[in-house]
């Protein structure tokens, strides 16, 4: 790819001097672009836009647009840094918020924030403590959005019965004859088909209340300060949409309270860690104070195990369809983070009961 050219089309002053592929994102393509102005270095991340699912790209990036502005006003209010806290679009010459290069290719940029860091294991507690904080704050922050400007890019993101769907059809094709090889895990998935609905049905009954959520909150969308490991801002809002906070709560457990990367091949080592369940549920909820119900609370616990199988079902529905969503760089590696979820979710369900007991 000519990443300069591409790059050119953007509002970006200074020479081109670097561009490489950056980040853990299972579904974008992320790079860091560096260039040189005047003598000092400025960094971007371009992002080349999966265009085939946030269809159309120009209602995604509406809604980030509408978002980060939105924070923005919110931060400075607060007396807050916006171009630290919050994404800067860096714009095309023409006023776009993306580049459509051509049918197949769309590319948007934002200023690199320095002096951070974004992990992909918790590496000290603290840092997850931090990562709750910024996430209950950004809850926060888009309870007071109005949920009607947004258009829903992905419908049913996190309706796991949609989800549950959508791998039985998986299955029953299995177009790859991949089916035998995961028995153990096409049965344990079947046999908490009683999960999925739950958070769904209390939805739709109005009992839980329907919030503008994040739905990708892995630690690794999260940027903390490099020295002081304090939050400084929540990323990749392609997702932000209509949902629960048991979503964005059980997602950042699911990720952030396995001690391996997402595909460890070796699952004696994936053993769920409620010490640090406990310390982001403290976070979490300190950030939210009285902007959280009963309902809720009463769910983050089952939210971890739903959105945890929820992504094990994804992400092995994608291995027997043949690796289609899910970006891999091996072979079952989506049958491998499939495990992951599932020995999690199976950790989880011991200790249910001490997971609620911490929060009702
Ligand atoms: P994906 O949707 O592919 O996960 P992200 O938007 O999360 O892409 O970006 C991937 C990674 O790039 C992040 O985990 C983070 O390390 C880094 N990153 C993204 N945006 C910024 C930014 N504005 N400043 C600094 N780092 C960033
Ligand atoms: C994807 O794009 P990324 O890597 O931040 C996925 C999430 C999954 C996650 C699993 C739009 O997130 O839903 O939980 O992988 N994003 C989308 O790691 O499907
Ligand atoms: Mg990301």
């Amino acid at each position: 790819m000519n990443f300069e050219k591409v790059l050119k089309n953007f509002k970006i002053e200074g020479e081109f001097v670097s561009c490489e592929p950056y980040g853990n994102g299972h579904i974008n393509q992320t790079f860091l672009a560096v260039f040189n102005e005047g003598g000092k270095v400025k960094r971007y991340i371009l992002q080349k836009i999966n265009h085939k699912l946030f269809d159309p790209v120009e209602k995604l990036m509406q809604n980030i647009e509408l978002v980060t502005e939105f924070n923005r006003k919110k931060i400075a209010e607060r007396g807050g840094d916006p171009d630290r806290e919050s994404l800067t679009i860096v714009y095309t010459a023409e006023g776009n918020s993306f580049y459509k290069m051509d049918e197949d290719s769309y590319f948007r940029v934002y200023i690199f924030i320095e002096n951070t860091v974004a992990y992909q294991t918790v590496q000290n507690p603290m840092d997850f403590y931090y990562s709750a904080v910024a996430f209950g704050n950004f809850n926060n922050l888009l309870a007071e959005f109005d949920a009607s400007k947004l258009y829903e890019i992905l419908p049913r993101f996190h309706d796991t019965k949609k989800r549950y769907n959508d791998f039985l059809t998986a299955l029953s094709e299995d177009k790859f004859g991949r089916a035998k090889d995961c028995q153990a895990e096409i049965d344990f998935i079947k046999s908490r088909e009683s999960y999925y609905g739950k958070i769904v049905d209390l939805l739709a009954s109005g009992e839980m209340p329907l919030k503008v959520t994040h739905n990708d909150t892995k630690l690794n969308n999260v940027l903390l300060d490099d020295k002081s490991g304090e939050p400084v801002a929540v990323i990749d809002l392609d997702t932000i949409m209509p949902g629960s906070i048991c979503y964005d709560f059980g997602d950042s457990i699911r990720f952030g309270c396995n001690p391996c990367e997402e595909d460890e091949r070796d699952l004696s080592k994936v053993n769920f860690r409620f010490d640090l369940y406990e310390i982001y549920l403290k976070g979490f909820l300190e950030a939210l104070g009285d902007r959280i119900s009963d309902i809720e609370k009463q769910n983050l616990a089952f939210g971890s195990i739903l959105m945890t199988i929820e992504c094990g079902m994804r992400f092995l529905a994608d291995y027997l369809s043949g690796d289609t969503y899910f970006r891999t760089h091996r072979e079952g590696q989506n049958l491998d983070r499939a495990r992951t979820q599932l020995k999690l979710v199976a950790d989880m369900e011991k200790i249910l009961d001490k997971m609620n007991a911490l929060c009702c």
